[in-house]
């Protein structure tokens, strides 16, 4: 895992243009932050930024302090992955794959690595490299970096490990790294854990009451396999939509109580009306709706 067990490693190389695997992700599901100036001449990881789509297509996104535009000769990027989350398998804390980008202007050059047990490093596997842009793939943005892979292409576990090294070669094995977590650094055993939003989120409306002319509290509780939704409120007399509330993405948490606030028309009919909650995560998952009675007193 070290940097020079890695260059022995680097015989074999393939240079392609730099691009985006799959769909990506629309949002950032989970950050990681790194300290800032403590990289010495090498990228300065400042934060990262890990979410997935709902077909699991996943996404690392680095940013660094002291970089903007395509990495220059002789710098690197390197996620190293424990993709299936057993620390018993793979090099060090268990990590399984290694993903390079090499900064070569114009375009980068990208290798997977594969634990060799009996060899005891990271070797080259070219089994990857005709995937290349369809499941995987590199891509830069002033001062963003994104690795993108779809899930099968590793097998990743559900909550999966990584690691982000940023490197600078001097002269020789002269090397400066900056490592993220702070505590992956040879021989670290620190990591990143991410979890996969794999399920839709599951809604349950809970019986309601209001009063017209005031605000009534419509309430739901709300659970998801990444903690964040956001929900989409329908107020219905029979099949009839009188009125939709929504909400920003927020916590979801098993157990909590939700609601919304709906001012009550005064002029509206006493007598139960229904209420029906929707959620999605950021995946993309949508959650089927859940009705309850609101009653309008
Ligand atoms: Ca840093
Ligand atoms: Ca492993
Ligand atoms: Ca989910």
């Amino acid at each position: 895992m070290s940097r020079l067990a890695l260059a022995f490693a680097c015989l074999v190389a393939f240079v392609l243009i730099p691009g985006v695997a799959g769909s990506a992700p629309a949002r950032s599901q989970t950050s990681y932050t790194d300290r800032t100036g403590e990289a010495g001449r090498a990228p300065d990881i400042q934060t990262i930024a890990v979410a997935n789509d709902r077909e699991g297509a996943t996404a690392i996104d680095i940013r660094l302090a002291n970089r903007t535009g395509p990495l220059p000769a002789g710098e690197y990027l390197l996620v190293y992955l424990d993709a299936d989350g057993n620390s018993a398998s793979g090099a060090g804390s268990g990590l399984d794959f290694l993903v390079e980008a090499l900064g070569a202007a114009p375009v980068a050059e990208l290798r997977i690595y594969r634990w060799d047990l009996a060899r005891r490093e990271f070797t080259f596997d070219p089994s990857f490299a005709p995937a290349y842009g369809r499941d995987w793939g590199y891509s830069s943005s002033g001062s963003l970096y994104r690795f993108s892979f779809k899930r099968a292409v590793f097998n990743l576990a559900p909550t999966f490990r990584f690691v982000v090294a940023a490197e600078s070669t001097g002269t020789g094995t002269n090397f400066d790294t900056d490592w993220a977590p702070d505590g992956a650094a040879p021989p670290g055993t620190e990591t990143f854990s991410y979890r996969l939003d794999t399920q839709p989120p599951v809604v349950r409306a809970v019986a309601s009451s209001g009063k017209r002319g005031k605000t009534a509290k419509l309430s739901y509780r709300v659970t998801d396999d990444s903690g964040v939704t956001q929900e989409k409120i329908r107020i219905l007399r029979g099949s009839r939509v009188l009125a939709t509330v929504s909400t920003t993405p927020g916590p979801a948490t098993p157990g909590k109580s939700y609601f919304v606030n709906w001012k009550v028309p005064k002029s509206l009919k006493k007598g139960a009306l229904r209420f029906c909650v929707t959620s999605t995560d950021e995946a993309g998952f949508a959650s089927k709706a859940s009705c309850a009675t609101l009653k309008i007193t």
